[in-house]
């Protein structure tokens, strides 16, 4: 193999051929396989499609070596990954690819007949992921893939109503994985165990990414199971692990339902681990204590977002702070600004962060206002609000009251809005949150019927999930003869998230739907 036109993360892999880089239950993939299946995923790509020189290809495929091979491939054959989500329905799928505008798709072969559904219309050509692997091509040469062409297009929920597509460049991913990988001393020997989705940066690049850039391996879990994670755990072989709070939340209460037999090994196991980090939305002091009194293990807590990477993180060694997240990672800048925009000193209290440094995303996929709008003076503008104490950063909330936090997933409260009104029997809608101990945010909706509607929220609710990711599903539901408004006519959504409270305390009856 000619090696100089290599990607950095492909080249080191040359020196670990022989490690481990995948463990999934079922199948292994050394680093050498993952270099072998990623280049006939390259080969018959180019062979396919030509050149796709930064031409994105979109790719539903579950976590594991099928992933690692197909996304590694689309990276070495100059093109640009669009995760997708397996467990999204038809419509949300079909909206990022009109909006990615792909080349091709890659389907694992369990999804081939939903994905050509899909894809049909759109003339985009389907590859299966498996056929793509075993495909040989000696001939074929990596091609030179700039480290500032495009790399990976994550989609993210926002103020406007629909996702945006994050568009970071090969130097993005590498500045923010060597962050990671220095913060917190990732090497050749770590074993991370990997529960999380990967078409969100937390489990590509910081899980995924970090362990297949040090050489370590990745023993991916395909879907979340409390009593598999501890079971794992108790096998006392594994190093790292990263998680959501509801992650956390949801193992403290399999633990809790565990024998004493099972409670004793999961424990031990757990305590072997050099690190637990937690991240993408905060973690309660409570799940952060009694995570400690099960395992021994303090969380690290970090901050980070899909434009950005990762920013600030509490110390891998010395005191991490509960309720805090730390001070910024390395290579990474960080700034408060006042409600003007103005830059503010860190005395002068709660401000919105700013984000500057190699990591930062290069620009939302064909949307030249809304990225100039996210800058201000070439620093991003997070919408998250701060304060520093005794040197560490503490984040109050977002600047937005329409960004969600639900299990860890961004959650647009208009996109919501804007689906329901979709609706024939709905007039008006308003999405809130309300503080759940499991789930950060939990998402409600309150609901104008048009007049002698008498829609059931049950059937709503159904209606809902066949068109929306299950983390954007309301939890709850309240119809209401209209919404509160103030007297500029403006909906007041703190009075409606008031109600669901109330609600949740029986001082009213909703319809929990
Ligand atoms: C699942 N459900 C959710 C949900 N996830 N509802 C609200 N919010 C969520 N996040 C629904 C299911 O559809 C189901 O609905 C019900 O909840 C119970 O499902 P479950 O099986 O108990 O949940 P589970 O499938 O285990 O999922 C929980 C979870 C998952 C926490 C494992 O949400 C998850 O993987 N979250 C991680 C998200 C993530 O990686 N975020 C990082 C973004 S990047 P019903 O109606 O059928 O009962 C980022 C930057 C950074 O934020 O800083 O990292
Ligand atoms: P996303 O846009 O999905 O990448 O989510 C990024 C957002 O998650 C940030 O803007 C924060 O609002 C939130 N977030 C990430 N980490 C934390 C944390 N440790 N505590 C609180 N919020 C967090």
């Amino acid at each position: 193999m000619t090696t100089e036109s290599l990607l950095p993360i492909v080249q080191r892999a040359l020196a670990h051929a022989k490690r481990p880089a995948i463990v999934e239950p079922g199948g292994r993939f050394t680093y050498g396989d993952l270099l072998n299946a990623s280049a006939n995923v390259a080969a018959t790509l180019t062979a396919e499609c030509g050149q796709l020189d930064q031409g994105r290809v979109a790719y539903l495929v579950p976590p594991g070596c099928i992933y690692a091979a197909v996304q590694w491939g689309v990276w070495r054959a100059g093109g640009v990954g669009v995760p997708m989500a397996p467990s999204h329905p038809a419509r949300e799928l079909a909206y990022i690819l009109d909006d990615a505008d792909p080349a091709a798709i890659i389907a694992h072969a369990s999804f081939l007949d939903s994905v050509e559904r899909l894809a049909t219309n759109r003339g985009v050509p389907v590859f299966t992921a498996q056929a793509l692997m075993r495909h040989r091509d000696d001939g074929w040469r990596d091609p030179d893939v700039g480290v500032d062409d495009r790399a990976l297009m994550v989609y993210t929920s926002g103020t406007t109503g629909t996702p945006k597509g994050v568009v970071t460049t090969h130097a993005n991913i590498e500045a923010q994985v060597r962050s990671l990988v220095e913060a917190w001393e990732w090497t050749e020997e770590d074993r991370i165990l990997h529960v999380l989705p990967l078409d969100h940066v937390h489990g590509i690049v910081n899980a995924l990414s970090c362990a297949l850039w040090s050489g370590a391996s990745c023993h991916v879990l395909p879907d979340f199971d409390a009593r598999k994670v501890w079971e794992r755990f108790a096998e006392g072989d594994l190093s790292l692990f990263m998680a959501v709070p509801t992650i956390y939340t949801k193992l403290i209460g399999a633990w809790q339902e565990g024998s004493d037999e099972d409670k004793m090994r999961w424990s031990g196991g757990a305590k072997k681990l050099r690190l637990m980090v937690s991240g993408s939305a905060a973690l309660p002091v409570r799940t952060l204590e009694r995570w400690r009194e099960i395992t021994g293990q303090t969380l690290l807590e970090r901050y980070g977002m899909t434009e950005i990477g990762m920013a600030l993180s509490n110390p891998l060694r010395g005191e991490r702070v509960p309720g805090h997240v730390g001070t910024p990672l390395p290579g990474v800048e960080i700034r408060q600004v006042d409600e003007a925009g103005q830059v503010q000193d860190s005395t002068q209290g709660p401000g919105e962060l700013e984000v500057r440094g190699p990591g930062v995303f290069l620009e939302y996929w064909r949307r030249p206002d809304e990225t100039a709008a996210a800058f201000n003076e070439g620093w991003f503008r997070t919408g998250d609000v701060a304060v520093v104490h005794h040197g560490q950063f503490r984040l109050l909330g977002r600047a937005s009251i329409d960004i969600l936090k639900s299990g860890g997933y961004k959650v647009s409260a208009l996109e919501i809005e804007e689906l329901f009104r979709e609706h024939p029997q709905v007039c008006d809608c308003a999405v809130v949150a309300i503080d759940d101990p499991e789930w950060g945010d939990l998402v409600c909706a309150a609901l104008v019927l048009e007049p002698g509607s008498s829609l059931d929220p049950f059937e709503l609710r159904r209606w809902s999930k066949e068109l929306l990711a299950s983390y954007k599903v309301p939890r709850r539901m309240m119809v209401l003869d209209e919404l509160p408004r103030n007297t500029m006519g403006k909906v007041t959504k703190p009075a409606i998230s008031d109600l669901f409270r109330a609600a949740e305390l029986g001082e009213a009856d909703p319809d929990k739907g």
